[in-house]
C-alpha cells in the first residue's frame, strides 16, 4: 500500500497533481475540499455548516473533516493506497490520520509539499474563480485570508512530518507536466 500526503498552500496545485498521480499509481484520491463541496452541493447539514467556514476562507472544524476521512477509508477498504489532498491541514488532523492508518499498519510514506510564490497562488486562484463558481476563489481578501490561515495553522504540519523524516519539498512552479514528473520521481524513491 502507498499512502502519500499532497501538501501546499491554496492554489499550489494539489488537486491538479492528484489527478495525475491517482491515474498513474492507481491510488484513491481523497480531497477534503471536494468532499466538503459535494456536501454543500447536496445541502446536507454538514454542508450547510461547512459553507459558513469555507466562504470566509477559514478551516472547517477538525472533527468534521476527520470524520469524513475515517468514513472514506472504511469505504475504500482494500485500496492500493491513498493520496490525501488538503488533509491533514492541522497538527490535530495529522495525529488523527496517523492513528487511523496505524490501525491498518499502513502509515504515511511521505508528505510531498509543493512550494509556490504567493503572487502566483493568488493569480491561479483568481483565474480559477472566473469559471469555478467557488465563493472562496473570487475575492483577493478571502484568498489572502486562506493563505494566512495556511501559514498559521497548516504550515506547522510540515514540522510534524519532518520530525518523522517524511517531509519532501517539491518546486510547484513551472508547467503541470514538469511538476508531475518531479512528484513521480520522488514517489518512486519512497
Ligand atoms: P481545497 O479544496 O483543498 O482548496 P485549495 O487549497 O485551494 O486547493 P485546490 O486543490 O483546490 O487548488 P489547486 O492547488 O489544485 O479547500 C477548500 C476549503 O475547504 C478550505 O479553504 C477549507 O475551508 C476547507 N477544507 C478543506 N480541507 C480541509 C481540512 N482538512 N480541514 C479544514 N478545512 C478544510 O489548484 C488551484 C488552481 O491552480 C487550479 O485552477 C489549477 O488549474 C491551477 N494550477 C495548478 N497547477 C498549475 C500550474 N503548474 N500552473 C498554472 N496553474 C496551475
Amino acid at each position: 500500500m502507498l499512502n502519500v500526503v499532497l501538501f501546499g498552500p491554496p492554489g499550489a496545485g494539489k488537486g491538479t497533481q492528484a489527478a495525475y498521480l491517482k491515474q498513474h499509481f492507481q491510488l484513491i484520491h481523497l480531497s477534503t475540499g471536494d468532499l466538503l463541496r459535494s456536501q454543500i452541493a447536496a445541502s446536507t447539514k454538514l454542508g450547510v455548516e461547512a459553507k459558513l467556514f469555507i466562504d470566509r476562507g477559514e478551516l472547517v472544524p477538525d472533527e468534521v473533516v476527520i470524520g469524513m476521512i475515517e468514513s472514506a477509508l472504511v469505504k475504500n477498504n482494500g485500496a492500493k493506497g491513498f493520496i490525501f489532498d488538503g488533509f491533514p491541514r492541522t497538527v490535530e488532523q495529522a495525529v488523527a490520520l496517523d492513528s487511523l492508518l496505524n490501525e491498518k499498519n499502513e502509515p504515511v510514506a511521505g508528505m510531498l509539499a509543493l512550494s509556490v510564490d504567493k503572487q502566483e497562488l493568488i493569480n491561479r486562484l483568481l483565474e480559477r474563480g472566473k469559471t469555478s463558481g467557488r465563493s472562496d476563489d473570487s475575492k483577493v481578501s478571502i484568498i489572502e485570508n486562506r493563505i494566512n490561515v495556511y501559514n498559521k495553522k497548516t504550515a506547522p504540519v510540515m514540522n510534524y512530518y519532518q520530525a518523522q523524516g517524511k517531509y519532501f519539498e517539491v518546486c510547484g512552479m513551472g508547467s503541470i507536466d514538469e511538476i508531475a514528473q518531479r512528484l513521480h520521481q520522488l514517489i518512486d524513491t519512497l
